[in-house]
């Protein structure tokens, strides 16, 4: 018999125990992996956009147990927001009044965090805000940026990896008018198409394998199948000749450096916060995780490609090189694999025009900063890694009754992330969007020259970022900062900041 929920709360428990051998079916084999295997139809999540009710947008999400057959034979227990596994792609336009009502049907608090949006303190879906089992919690806020593709999350405090891994994420489409003006790629999952790649592991028994061992934890856990949207060997059947991805690193620690198996250029049309200025051409990108990108591809009939992971090399000087177990440690989780498959052997053959100049994003100018806040990321080495791995920000581990930083509404500020640990981490920060200066004072590609909230600090990286906290203030209700490998924020790589008048 299968209780979804016994197997969840297992799964929850002190992790490694008892857990069986990992499948010997995976998505990441690298080289003996066939086209032939992808042959899944690629999910597309259901579109929610609610319905008006007093002049306000209202969306309806419950959070409950799920069953999903990623392999087909062996079913594997879920968590799905309004179904199974994920939940659906939220879609409303700027300046909507919306109230997201959340319903947790689970035995269990947990929280949706509404990741990019810039919305008051007790909305943002954090640690703060659990909903406990049975409890509805509305979030209502109005919707102030452009059109760009943000997502939504588990937060629960400790638990934010488990609760994603087993399927607590989704999508969350803006709009707007400028934007729609472009003649970009917008019939959704016909030329525009979400992808959520996510990385899991299966027990032999079909049920998800979470935190089995110490790598697990101090790397963050890293699967053995590739899904897309909740789909393990993804094919989708190309329609257009122009088609837009909108990518979405939904895992929970691996992060990716996406290269079609051609080598095949495309173009980056947008970050996390929205379009860039002008598309960029790319034959690769590195997403990590929490971050997304929007890039048009052209297939022409016949293409029969795969989206590929190729391992990055190692940056100079980088600790990964040089650091013995670590370094290890990382080379065995980065072989290439493949994503997904692309068969456009019925695509349309007229190429839609491509506009050279998007949109301007905001952008702030150094001089107009008022003052550099800055953020080591702390993660032991050594003894302190038998212990529990030591993961903080500025050398304290997250504690949700202390206020790390205090930032006057309105204030433009520097915010200088330091990484001097072995690994690379994205850092995360809620309610706002921001625009990278430099890593180690060089200016960021091309393709990170846009409204981003996340961003990849590498190993002996400093980088700095400019923005600006508006809109809203709160002094006792904080947002957070955070890595977002979700294990190194649930161990601790977290702080919090309240926005004050
Ligand atoms: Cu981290």
């Amino acid at each position: 018999m299968f209780n979804t929920r016994r197997q969840f709360l297992k799964a929850a428990g002190a992790g490694g125990i008892g857990l069986l051998a990992p499948l010997g079916v995976a998505g990441i084999v690298n080289a003996a992996e066939s086209i032939s295997w992808f042959k899944n139809p690629l999910g597309i999540p259901p579109l929610e956009t609610g319905s008006f009710i007093n002049g306000k947008r209202v969306i309806n999400l419950s959070l409950g147990y799920g069953t999903s057959a990623f392999l087909g034979n062996r079913p594997t227990a879920t968590v799905g927001i309004n179904g199974d596994y994920l939940g659906p792609v939220i879609r409303v336009n700027q300046s909507d009044d919306v109230v997201l009502k959340v319903t947790n049907n689970l035995s269990e608090p947990s929280t949706l965090h509404w990741h990019g949006l810039n919305l008051p303190a007790a909305m943002d879906g954090g640690p703060h805000q659990a909903i406990n089992p049975g409890e509805t919690w509305n979030a209502a806020f109005k919707i102030h940026p452009g059109a760009c593709t943000q997502w939504y999350h588990s937060h629960m405090y400790h638990r934010t990896g488990i609760q994603v891994y087993y399927g607590l994420a989704g999508l969350f489409y803006i709009d707007d008018e400028r934007s729609n003006a472009l003649g970009l790629p917008s019939t959704y999952g016909v030329d525009d198409i979400p992808l959520v790649l996510q990385d899991r592991s299966l027990n032999q028994d079909g049920s998800l394998r979470y935190l089995g061992s110490m790598h697990d934890r101090m790397m963050g856990m890293m699967g053995q199948l590739m899904l897309v949207n909740g789909t393990a060997f993804a094919r989708f059947k190309v329609q257009k000749r122009l088609t837009r991805l909108r990518i979405l690193n939904g895992s929970n620690a691996r992060i990716y450096n996406l290269v079609f198996d051609d080598q095949r250029e495309f173009l980056q049309i947008a970050t996390e916060g929205g379009l860039l200025e002008r598309p960029v051409s790319l034959r690769n990108i590195v997403l990590a995780p929490g971050e997304r990108v929007e890039i048009l591809v052209e297939f022409t009939p016949g293409d029969d490609v795969m989206l590929r992971h190729r391992p990055l090399p190692r940056r100079a000087g980088s600790a990964g090189a040089t650091m013995g177990m670590m370094g290890n440690m990382m080379a065995a989780n980065d072989q290439p694999f493949s994503i997904m498959r692309f068969d456009a052997a019925q695509s349309s053959s007229t190429l839609q025009p491509v506009p050279t100049r998007l949109i301007t994003p905001r952008n702030w100018s150094l001089n107009e900063a008022v003052r550099t806040r800055r953020f080591e990321l702390n993660m032991q080495m050594g003894m302190g890694m038998m212990r529990g791995g030591g993961f903080g920000i500025n050398g304290r581990p997250m504690d949700m009754s202390r206020i790390d930083q205090r930032v006057p509404l309105g204030d433009i500020e520097i915010w200088e992330i330091i990484n001097r640990s072995p690994m690379a981490h994205p850092f995360h920060i809620h309610d706002t969007q921001f625009r990278i200066i430099d890593r180690n004072g060089r200016a960021p590609g091309a393709g990170e020259q846009g409204l981003k909230d996340t961003v990849l600090v590498y190993p002996r990286e400093i980088v700095r970022i400019i923005t600006q906290f508006e809109n809203y203030t709160d002094s006792k209700t904080p947002y957070m900062f955070h890595c977002h490998i979700l294990e190194h924020e649930d161990a601790g790589m977290m702080g919090q900041f309240v926005v004050v008048a």
